[in-house]
């Protein structure tokens, strides 16, 4: 097997410009993605699939293949579209990118994807696994080359630098690092965040051979993915200086393309100036243009044509058309309430706080825009601090923080702060029991379209396993304005959970709320549904649907996970006599988890619990995911069927 008949530059120039229209109309399609860091990288990707890669596409998995890691994993439509184009699966597959029944997945996914050779997403991963492949081929005696792209973010992340070093000990040169150096990420530029500069110096500190290139100069591209292929003793860099959103002029250099999808027409416009024309080439949204069933299925996923060995691919043949970032529908299958993001409450609050706590800081990991803080960084300066795409980082400063009297609130995903930070969290916060509140956006799967590496999904169940750790869980915007004030005034480390959608506003303004003390939202007295966060609205649906059928529901909220107002379960359990519990979170060590753990031990009832399956779940709409992984409110009122059977059943109660 040979590398690929090389194409001539100019060529690649054209298939470059292709590339970057597949990203503006998979992302189009999806009415979600990153066509920034994905049009900042398509003349690399052009040059690496249609010129430099040793692969095969009719052999994805062929053991000699040269490999390629996407590590800014977010950016990759343009890496779908190189592997379309390359023909590792139909060019039409990708206007389904992050569909729930699609293998283009929100960010790469080597269980479902041909040609994907290692999961991304979370940041600052691939240079890791880069390193263990090149690490694999040397032991193996086998001649492939890895090749990682990373962006300036993705660099930020500290393990991205013991893989650097690690690189340079082992004078890796079957290993080639492309830096896509746009300078820009998602909260801004990159010099004002955290700068990486000198960069090359870094680089060859650790003892890189680095080549600085123009990233959108085909020639030199070429040049420098031929020098790499010749050096010899040492890991290559390819620092290649990028426009983010280059070819699109209106995205060019500008950080709020970072994550957005075009509109229809901002889509013909930017196919316009790609060179391509007429609306008819433009899958028609809302609905992805989805035909029947079996004319949309993926003809990978239909005839299973191609699994890896491991794979656990189950059969997706629903075709809910997305909602395109809009409000999910399963939030408004209840009485007509108002919705409000608990973000936009959360940083408006922070705002309030700000001025009443002098010893207040905010701290920020590059996502900012995720959970508003803008607005107290606007106002307080100094008293704000982008760590950069660097968790760890940030939990180990909020530590040293608390420890000169001030009162950090440290933001980021709870995927993020949950698994990335957890020893960070655990061993330095919560062990001297410091005083830092944890807040994180994008709980639970109702995030959606990012996939599993941003579901946060387990959350829950670590923060709550580490001592000293207060859990709170708000279920509305109300609730979290007010929750957020109660768990800035409580001494130690708290961690505050948020979901990505707006959701139903359940409580007056007036409402109050103590941490550690449910509130009873609806009574009832057959059985309880003890929910907290968003589910606490689909709860109240699912007790209104029961309530049709005779069957009278408690509803509790338990905004507070930990602790857990244990009264107000046992009451539940000796009033109503079965339970059951609602989360959007792993069934595994959540609420429910908790609410059983007591139970089984002080008044044993019959319980069900409805949660996130033990299973990774799937990049789609919130309301596809809902619905395919039994967690809408008609899934709670069938568990309360079972529950109530299983409650008449001798040796349980009544
Ligand atoms: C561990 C982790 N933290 C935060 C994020 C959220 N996030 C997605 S993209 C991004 C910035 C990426 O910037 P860069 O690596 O420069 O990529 P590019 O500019 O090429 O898009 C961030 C912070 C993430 N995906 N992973
Ligand atoms: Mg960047």
């Amino acid at each position: 097997m040979t590398a690929p008949d090389p194409a001539p530059a100019p060529e690649l120039d054209a298939i470059a410009n292709r590339l970057r229209r597949d990203v503006i109309k998979m992302i189009h399609a999806a009415g979600t993605g990153h066509p920034g860091g994905s049009l900042s990288a398509a003349d690399m990707m052009a040059a690496l699939y249609f010129h430099a890669l040793r692969i095969d596409p009719a052999q994805p998995e062929w053991a000699d293949r040269d490999r390629f890691i996407m590590s800014k994993g977010h950016a990759c439509p343009v890496w779908y579209a190189a592997l379309a184009e390359r023909g590792y699966f139909p060019v039409s597959d990708l206007w389904r990118l992050r569909h729930i029944s699609s293998h283009l997945q929100g960010h790469p996914d080597m269980r479902k994807t041909p040609g994907v050779d290692m999961t991304a997403g979370p940041l600052g991963s691939g240079t890791a696994a880069g390193v263990g492949m090149a690490l694999g081929a040397r032991i193996t005696g086998r001649d492939f080359r890895t090749y990682v792209m990373v962006g300036e973010g993705d660099l930020q992340e500290g393990c991205t630098w013991e893989a650097i070093m690690l690189a340079g000990h082992h004078r890796l040169d079957n290993l080639c690092l492309l830096i896509d150096y746009n300078r820009s990420q998602v909260d801004g530029r990159s010099d004002e965040i955290l700068s990486l500069d000198p960069l090359d110096d870094k680089l060859r500190a650790c003892r890189w051979a680095v080549h600085e290139i123009n990233g959108h100069d085909i020639g030199q591209i070429l040049d420098a993915l031929a020098w790499a292929r010749e050096l010899k003793g040492a890991p290559a860099a390819i620092l290649a200086h990028t426009i983010k959103g280059q070819g699109v002029s209106f995205m060019e250099d500008r950080p709020e393309w970072h994550g957005k999808a075009p509109n229809r027409e901002q889509a013909l416009a930017a196919l316009a100036e790609l060179g391509e024309t007429g609306e008819d080439i433009l899958p028609a949204p809302p609905g992805l243009g989805l035909k029947s069933e079996a004319e949309s299925a993926s003809p990978l996923e239909a005839d299973s044509g191609w699994r890896r060995s491991q794979s656990s691919f189950d059969d997706f043949g629903s075709q809910t058309p997305n909602s395109f970032g809009g409000a999910p529908a399963w939030l408004t299958t209840g009485p007509d309430r108002p919705r409000r993001i608990l973000r936009d409450a959360f940083g408006e609050t922070l705002v309030e706080l700000g001025a009443e706590l002098p010893d207040l800081v905010v701290l920020d990991a590059d996502i900012s825009s995720s959970l508003k803080t803008g607005g107290f960084r606007k106002q307080y300066p100094e008293r704000h601090i982008n760590f950069g795409v660097a968790e760890q980082d940030m939990m180990l400063g909020a530590a040293g923080l608390a420890t000169t009297g001030l009162r950090p609130v440290a933001c980021t995903y709870a995927t993020f702060a949950s698994l990335r930070a957890c020893e960070q969290v655990r061993s330095f916060i919560c062990y001297a029991g410091l005083n830092v509140k944890i807040a994180c956006s994008h709980g639970g799967l109702e995030v959606g379209w990012d996939g599993p590496t941003h579901q946060g999904t387990e959350d829950i169940a670590i923060m709550r396993s580490f001592p000293n750790m207060t859990v709170i869980v708000p279920a509305d915007a109300v609730a979290a304005s007010s929750l957020l004030r109660q768990a800035v005034a409580i001494e130690g480390p708290v961690y505050f959970r948020m979901g990505r959608n707006p959701v139903p506003v359940i409580y007056a303004a007036q409402q109050s709320f103590t941490v550690g003390r449910a509130i009873t939202v609806r009574e009832g007295s057959d059985l309880t549904i003890i929910a907290a966060g968003v589910m606490v609205a689909l709860a109240l649906d699912a007790a209104a649907r029961l309530d049709a059928e005779g069957v009278q529901a408690r509803v509790v909220d338990m905004h507070t996970v930990k602790p857990l107002d244990s009264e107000a379960v046992h009451r539940a359990a000796t009033e109503t006599g079965a339970i059951v519990t609602a989360e959007d979170h792993s069934i595994i060590g959540g609420l429910g988890s908790a609410v059983a753990e007591y139970l089984v031990e002080h008044t044993p009832v019959p319980v069900q619990r409805v949660g996130v399956p033990d299973t990774f779940c799937r990049s789609g709409d919130p309301v596809a995911l809902f619905e395919r992984y039994g967690m809408a409110a008609p899934d709670i009122a069938r568990a309360a069927r079972e529950v109530l059977r299983r409650k008449k059943r001798p040796g349980f109660g009544e």
